[in-house]
């Protein structure tokens, strides 16, 4: 029989089918013969005490399940919901605090290999922290920036500083529910702890907490390492740059850089070009020295850098079943463990770089940001070695797709204005007008269990022949780049015609790629920045604009999820709900959370309704703001 087509990326799939032929089992072939439990996927097990698991199900389970202990359905279901925003957090947060010691170090000369690249965006960060930067010494600036922000991290009394940046009602709105949070490893911490055995019980009261918890994610983790980045390594601007597995090459060195702290990356892409580099390479008899990116580090470097993407999530593997990739080099979050068996079939090294994620069986290169240079260069020669290893016993293939990348939000004002006059105004212009009728984020991962980038593809077009416009972040870019939609030709063929208009008059394709993950944060701030620009709401919340991860499979991604809820914006995610076994709680998080805040969250399998309800809440925000049609 033949089997189904697991990506919808046409390249992707002619090497998952070569590697059926291969018998080489990876996520796809797993996905398949292996079924998501039910009870689990939908919220109903608990598995928080060693009295249970238990299991709540039965056609009156709502109202009448318990677990072991009496823990009802709908607070079984929010708890495990609460613990997963608690771990999404955890982990953009934990990524923010090395980018804001990394800003540290350099301010101290202790990570002498790095510098301040854009001072201008510091001097931004300064002003909202109140911190004076006037006739001041820029690395004196960056440390008081740096401890600054580290104080978002542990403190346990006050706010947490960014979220000043929210629109003022927004604000209100937060305080109203008691949801200002205070230090990101405090909500943490109490997130772990409310969802213990015999704490929390009240739904509301641990959705609310999940809301809490995720605002420290979006308008601190996130936030923090969004604006670190840009200082570091430069705020980003539009470049063309590569998508596809044909970037790997047959006579050069192939490094493909995966994960989600950028900071290794820059180092490796600065120190690819070494000369010293260059002749190692000539000297085992390649021709040079070829990055590629994958998943959020691919974001941050293509960027930046305008370095070739070989995809997100679901590429991963795909990439060493290629068999020219002489080293993998993986820090943190989205890399399967799968990696290191399948890259033994291969010549592949794949190389761990964070001492906080070690894979058995993997080379480990522990990164040091006061040794960054002198680390990087030992992974590129490491990767030069095991260039003559290279057994071409894998799938050549030679995709590439053109793109555009880098849409900042300082770009963003700036292209609609200039350097004198940036703002949003052309932007606001258009959708009070209706010539955009409204803007989408399309977000999140991409996943084996449906047509991989698949539904990310079909919104996508769909949006744009809509009038709406598109950005986009994650593994979302990675299959809009891979199909080819991130060009301004795009807007040419395929965009609806007020917004083809103003991609033309602009010179923008249809589809904004803002970034990494961790760039959802931008959304944010762009969307503060539309409210105080007047014409639409005060608040990000009654924005025509939606949120949208058709494809997630992360904990991450939930946080994102809660924290757009929470701000202000309605969230449809596909597929199975994880909190879908209680009414209660699906009840809460779409309309109570909408009463509160005016962001929803949504989890809807089928694409099409996704479509649909997203444009409903577009319609509804134009008809309350009083726009025309
Ligand atoms: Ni986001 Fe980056 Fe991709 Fe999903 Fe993973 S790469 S942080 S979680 S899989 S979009």
């Amino acid at each position: 029989m033949d089997k189904p087509i697991r990506s919808a990326n046409e390249a992707a799939e002619q090497i998952v089918r070569w590697s059926d032929e291969q018998n080489i089992s990876i996520c796809f072939d797993k996905a398949g013969k292996m079924k998501s439990c039910p009870i689990g996927s939908s919220g109903a097990c608990c598995s928080n005490c060693h009295v249970g698991p238990c299991r709540l199900i039965g056609s009156n389970a709502e109202e009448e399940a318990t677990g072991v202990c009496g823990a009802s359905l709908p607070s079984i279901v929010a708890r495990n919901f609460l613990r997963k925003v608690v771990s999404g957090t955890a982990a953009h947060s934990d990524h923010a605090r090395d980018m804001a010691f990394t800003l540290l170090a350099v301010a101290t000369g202790e990570a002498k290999d790095f510098r301040i690249a854009d001072e201008h965006k510091l001097f931004k960060m300064a002003d909202i922290l109140e911190i004076n930067h006037q006739g001041r010494d820029v690395m004196e600036v960056a440390k008081d920036v740096a401890t600054t922000l580290i104080d978002d991290f542990g403190r346990q009394r006050g706010e947490i500083n960014y979220l000043k940046r929210a629109p003022q009602k927004t604000q209100e709105r937060w305080k109203k529910w008691g949801v200002i949070p205070r230090g990101v490893d405090r909500e943490v911490c109490e997130g772990m702890h409310r969802t213990h055995m015999g704490v929390d019980h009240d739904p509301d009261n641990l959705l609310l907490n999940a809301v809490k918890v995720a605002l420290a994610d979006g308008w601190a983790g996130s936030m923090i390492s969004t604006d670190i980045s840009d200082v570091l390594f430069g705020t980003p601007h539009p470049m063309r740059g590569k998508a596809g597995f044909g970037m790997f090459k047959d006579d050069e060195v192939n490094i493909v850089v995966h994960g989600h702290e950028p900071t290794l990356a820059e180092m490796i892409v600065l120190m690819a070009d070494d000369p010293e580099m260059q002749e190692y390479a000539r000297s085992k008899g390649a021709a040079g020295i070829n990055l590629g990116g994958m998943c959020c580090t691919a974001n941050e470097i293509l960027m930046r850098h305008g370095i070739p993407t070989a995809g997100g999530f679901t590429n991963q593997e795909l990439a060493i079943l290629t068999g020219k990739v002489d080293a993998m080099t993986v820090d943190v979050q989205c890399i399967m463990p799968a990696l290191v068996k399948l890259s033994e079939r291969f010549h592949t090294k794949v190389v761990t770089t964070s001492d906080k994620a070690k894979f058995t069986g993997a080379t480990h290169v522990g990164y040091e940001e006061h040794r960054a240079a002198e680390i990087a260069k030992e992974i590129i020669k490491l990767a030069v070695d095991n260039f003559p290893n290279r057994k071409k016993n894998g799938y050549t293939a030679t995709d590439q797709q053109d793109l555009v990348a880098g849409f900042s939000q300082e770009y963003i004002e700036y292209m609609q204005g200039g350097r004198m006059r940036a703002s949003f105004r052309p932007l606001n212009d258009a959708i009070q007008v209706g010539r955009i009728r409204g803007v989408v984020g399309l977000a999140g991962c991409d996943n084996p269990r449906v047509p991989a980038q698949g539904l990310h593809r079909y919104l996508a077009k769909e949006f744009i022949k809509s009038d709406v416009l598109v950005v986009s972040t994650g593994c979302g870019s990675h299959a809009c780049q891979a199909a080819g939609y991130m060009t301004p030709e795009m807007a040419l063929e395929h965009a609806g015609p007020g917004l083809k208009e103003v991609c033309e008059a602009i010179g923008i394709p249809p589809i904004l790629p803002l970034g990494s993950c961790v760039d959802n944060s931008r959304i944010l701030t762009i969307l503060t920045a539309m409210a105080a620009e007047g014409g639409l709401s005060e608040e990000i919340g009654g924005m025509p604009g939606v949120g949208i991860a058709p494809e997630w499979m992360s904990e991450k991604a939930l946080a994102i999820g809660t924290y757009f809820a929470a701000s202000g914006v309605p969230v449809i995610f596909g597929g199975e709900s994880p909190v879908g076994a209680s009414n209660e709680v699906t009840r809460i998080m779409s309309e109570t959370w909408y009463e509160r805040f005016k962001g929803a969250f949504h989890f809807e399998p089928d694409p099409e309704k996704i479509f649909d309800m997203a444009l409903k809440y577009i319609d509804a925000a134009r008809d309350a703001l009083k726009l025309k049609k």
